[in-house]
């Protein structure tokens, strides 16, 4: 499905991250994977992963640094011939005291930072794909997202109001990119067992409202994300952009 295809994919932390998954399913399509990761700490993980689908480049990126996008993807156009047909962004941040509590008390510097990391990031790095998919005669971007930036989840607080901005520049961007055939969709999961989820207390709570509201009645993992992006990312979404898809087991859908 991807034979040929060349990608970049930031946000993998371990195995268990969604962009992991993601991966997985362009590298068993065919595609070259790229991969960024944030930080020394997860550096070693992130390029034993990359090195099991024998991807070409591993470089660091924190999406604050705009200087650092602009090398990254400098060394992208070098590895791939200067083009570039998928982009995944699985990014997101809030302060560990901004996920508890009110989201009245979130001061100002937070508010951003959860903003710049989980929403900004997606513009910046589009712009900076742009040329490198203009040059591959079109792309496709998937970032995710969460029903919290539509519906007040309590705790999701200013991540919530970070999806919002993602959800909404999803379209934005759909509109501005369409011109050069590159497709901009997001992926709203539900709550899927990973780093950022697993120190979330009540997480296993999350899980079991799924398991009992959702109309399939079972909670999301990785893979079933994976198997979604690689849709989108694939020609068989070829008209599809601007767009969410729910990989929820259907919970958006319900009203009680
Ligand atoms: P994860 O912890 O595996 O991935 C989050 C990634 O964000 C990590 O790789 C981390 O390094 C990266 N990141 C954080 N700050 C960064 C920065 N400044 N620069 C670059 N990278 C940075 O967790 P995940 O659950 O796989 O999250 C991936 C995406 O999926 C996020 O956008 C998250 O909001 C979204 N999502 C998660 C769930 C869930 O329940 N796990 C549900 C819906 C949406
Ligand atoms: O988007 C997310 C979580 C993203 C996230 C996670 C963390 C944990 C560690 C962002 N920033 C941080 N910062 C940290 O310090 N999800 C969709 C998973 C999630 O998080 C919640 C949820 C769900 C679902 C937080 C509160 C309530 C529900």
């Amino acid at each position: 499905m991807f034979d040929g295809k060349r990608a970049l994919v930031l946000g993998v932390a371990n195995k268990r991250s969604i962009a992991w998954a993601i991966a997985r399913q362009l590298a068993d399509g065919g595609a070259r994977i790229a991969f960024t990761f944030q930080g020394e700490r997860i550096e070693k993980t992130v390029r034993d992963l990359a090195e099991s689908v024998s991807s070409p480049l591993v470089t660091e990126l924190d999406v604050r640094d705009d200087a650092a996008i602009e090398r990254v993807f400098g060394e992208v156009a070098e590895a791939f011939d200067g083009k570039l047909d998928i982009l995944v962004h699985s990014v997101a941040f809030a302060a560990a005291e901004d996920l508890e509590g009110r989201f009245t008390d979130t001061p100002r510097d937070r508010f951003w930072l959860a903003l710049d990391i989980s929403a900004y990031s997606l513009v910046a790095t589009a712009r900076a794909a742009e040329p490198l998919m203009d040059a591959a005669g079109g792309g496709s971007i998937v970032t995710m997202t969460y029903l919290g930036g539509e519906r007040a989840v309590p705790h999701y607080n200013v991540m919530g109001v970070a999806k919002a901005t993602l959800d909404s520049s999803v379209k934005y961007l759909a509109w501005d990119l369409g011109q050069k055939n590159i497709r901009v969709n997001a992926i709203s999961a539900g709550p899927v067992r990973t780093l950022a989820a697993r120190s979330i207390a009540g997480f296993p709570t999350m899980e079991s409202i799924v398991e009992e509201r959702a109309p399939l009645h079972r909670h999301v993992g990785a893979d079933d994300v994976g198997a979604a992006a690689a849709y989108l990312l694939s020609d068989a979404a070829r008209n599809v952009t601007g767009t969410t898809l729910y990989v929820d087991s259907g919970f958006h859908a319900m009203g009680m």
